[in-house]
């Protein structure tokens, strides 16, 4: 495999390596990027001739946020892989952008910490597009958002550029904090190459529950009671409906209902983690107790061990697997407010009646709601019966158009229903500040017209 540096050597124009490229996969080609300095020589020779880039981690996004659209160079940073440091009094983390989550979460086991952020997709995702897709995942509810862990970056400007930005410091009050401004902007304003992020502590007594519940309403009173009862030890409250719970059931094999005793119409998977098993146990247990009496919850289960333990998430984590076997799927990922998320997956099941069958899931404890749209197949038709109703619906109830999965390509256009213009005009002055020449994957967050 030719490397890119390689080429850069034999090839003075970048222009003469893309007939060169043509006959190669760009990813493999581009993969080799190993160094901040290479990205800034491949950057400041395309912002020089206004060739389009797209950055590109583990392209486990879910709207085209790191897919070429036209004839875009992919720039893949999967060699930017190292761990640069770890202090294990403060859990800081320096490691480069290319570093896989579930390598970084080995990593930190090993010294007794934790990554804040788990995600389905963690064997192929890169830290690096967890930043700069600002990736939510199933603790934000415990450990917030990458806003909040992330303490540092290093990134690379559409002019080659490099910016430090990346502190290792709680707190640090020196002008803009600009790192923030990377976080959450899908490579369209830079390229992250490292990254300073907090690690918790790795904590000793993990509990799951698994809960059945007969309506929307007890969720909601359960996540209430939970956050007071279980309050510092609760580290996840998801859900998903009996419709999410089937396709799961039909189409994951070795999946088995932990609650077969009957039908339910919601599950709920609560996790806490804290630091004595006795108490935090009997914690659990007296909430259950509670929950049960007070009619929040039909049946449940507690994990008996670490293989009961993940066959809990297995469900949870299942969802979107079994929603891809069953056929073709429209996603929308929606920040609500608790108490109306439910009424949405309800009115969507009357919208569109037998035509398809319509699944709610999700991290309830920060009020993100997957709403999945599963059918025999793509069909325009249907795609006009969900969409503008969908997201008018959610601007109407003042939510989030997308809560953790991004913008991207599918969405760009789509960013009004939760920006107002002026907001959105004042990002497209910063992406025109720091790209002026809109190389950094184009078509992507802002929308377009915004652009020219
Ligand atoms: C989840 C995973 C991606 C998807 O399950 O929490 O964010 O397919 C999703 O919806
Ligand atoms: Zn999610």
């Amino acid at each position: 495999m030719m490397t890119i540096s390689s080429i850069l050597r034999r090839y003075s124009g970048l222009k003469k390596l893309f007939k060169k490229m043509k006959n190669y996969k760009l990813q493999t080609l581009i993969g080799c990027i190993s160094t901040k300095d290479q990205l800034s020589q491949i950057l400041k020779y395309c912002n020089s001739r206004c060739l389009a880039v797209v950055p590109q981690g583990g392209n486990t996004g879910l709207v085209g946020g790191s897919v070429p659209v036209f004839d875009e160079v992919i720039i893949n940073t999967r060699r930017m892989n190292s761990i640069i440091s770890f202090d294990e009094t403060s859990g800081v983390l320096v490691c480069e952008a290319g570093c896989i989550l579930e390598n970084l979460i080995s990593f930190l086991d090993k010294k007794g910490f934790i990554m804040p952020l788990d995600l389905g997709a963690k064997g192929s995702c890169q830290i690096g597009g967890n930043v700069s897709t600002n990736a939510g995942g199933l603790r934000l509810v415990r450990y917030g958002s990458l806003h909040g862990t992330v303490l540092g970056l290093e990134a690379v400007l559409a002019n080659g550029d490099v910016i430090d930005m990346l502190g290792t410091l709680r707190k640090d009050n020196t002008g803009y904090d600009l790192k923030h401004l990377f976080i959450g902007s899908e490579g369209s304003l830079g390229i992250i190459t490292k990254i300073s992020i907090l690690t918790p502590p790795k904590l000793s007594s993990v509990n799951i529950a698994f809960l059945a519940c007969q309506d929307y309403v007890s969720c909601q009173k359960l996540l209430f009671q939970a956050k007071r009862r279980l309050g510092e030890i609760l580290s996840a409250f998801e859900f998903l409906d009996a419709q999410a719970m089937n396709l799961v059931l039909n189409h994951l094999d070795s999946v088995r209902n932990p609650l077969p005793s009957s039908v339910y119409n919601f599950y709920v998977l609560i996790e806490t983690t804290g630091s004595e098993e006795s108490s935090d146990k009997e914690k659990l247990e007296a909430f259950l107790l509670h929950a049960m009496e007070s009619g929040l919850v039909s049946d449940g289960a507690i994990a008996q061990d670490f293989n009961q333990a993940s066959s809990f998430w297995h469900i949870r984590e299942g969802v979107p697997e079994a929603l891809m076997k069953a056929g073709a799927v429209y996603k929308y990922d929606l920040s609500l407010p608790v108490e109306k998320m439910y009424d949405l997956v309800e009115e969507m099941r009357i919208r569109l009646g037998e035509k398809a069958n319509v699944v709610g899931y999700g991290h309830l404890g920060d009020g993100n709601l997957h709403l999945n749209i599963s059918a025999p197949q793509y069909d325009d038709s249907l795609l006009a019966q969900i969409e503008p109703f969908v997201y008018e619906w959610t601007s109407r109830h003042r939510g989030s158009i997308s809560a953790e999965h991004g913008l991207g390509l599918m969405k760009a256009e789509k960013i009004f229903y939760s920006k107002a213009s002026g907001t959105v005009q004042l990002m497209a002055s910063i992406k025109k500040l720091l790209d002026p020449s809109g190389i950094l994957n184009p078509y992507k967050v802002i929308p377009t017209s915004l652009l020219s």
